[in-house]
């Protein structure tokens, strides 16, 4: 079972969009290992965003991270940083698939809604940055025979 860290950004909060993106990753059967609402200040947000540190866009998507509060999750499930990635959409929502969750609310890159894990190492390093051990939950749901196959 695979775990990714995924975040409702400012203008999804600010939208009332957190449910819309809860409601999403639920009904494709992903299961919730961690929520908080989180006001980003500086620090933690450069921490997130390091590899985007040179890129000309950097200020400004330090600005919007630490606008108003995120709402920050784990998900987990098979196959699920790809799984969340396609679910979310690609970076510039005019490149979005109909149907995702930035095609469907978004028209701007710096305004594309969500943040997702890219990879089992960025996965890992972004759990870590946002939660403590003790703030994962390990569970199960009664219809986990029903949506994974193992
Ligand atoms: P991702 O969120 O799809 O993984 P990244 O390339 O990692 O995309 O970029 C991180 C975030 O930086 C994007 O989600 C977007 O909010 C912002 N961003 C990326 N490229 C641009 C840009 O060219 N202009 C403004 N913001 C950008
Ligand atoms: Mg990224």
């Amino acid at each position: 079972m695979e775990r990714t860290f995924v975040l409702a950004k400012p203008d999804a909060v600010q939208r009332g969009l957190i449910g819309e993106i809860i409601n999403r990753l639920e009904h494709r059967g992903l299961r919730l290992v961690a929520a908080k609402f989180v006001k980003v200040d500086r620090g933690l947000a450069e921490q997130h965003y390091a590899i985007h540190k040179s890129k000309p866009f950097y200020e400004g998507l330090i600005n919007y991270i630490t606008s108003a509060p995120v709402m920050a999750m784990v998900w987990e499930g098979p196959n699920a940083i790809a799984a969340v990635r396609q679910t979310m959409g690609a970076t510039h929502p005019s490149e979005a698939a109909p149907g995702t969750i930035r095609h469907d609310y978004g028209l701007e890159i710096g305004r594309n809604l969500t943040h997702a894990s890219d990879g089992t190492h960025t996965a890992a390093e972004e759990i870590t940055l946002w939660f403590k051990a003790n703030e994962l939950i390990n569970w199960s749901r009664d219809l986990d025979c029903w949506i994974f196959e193992e």
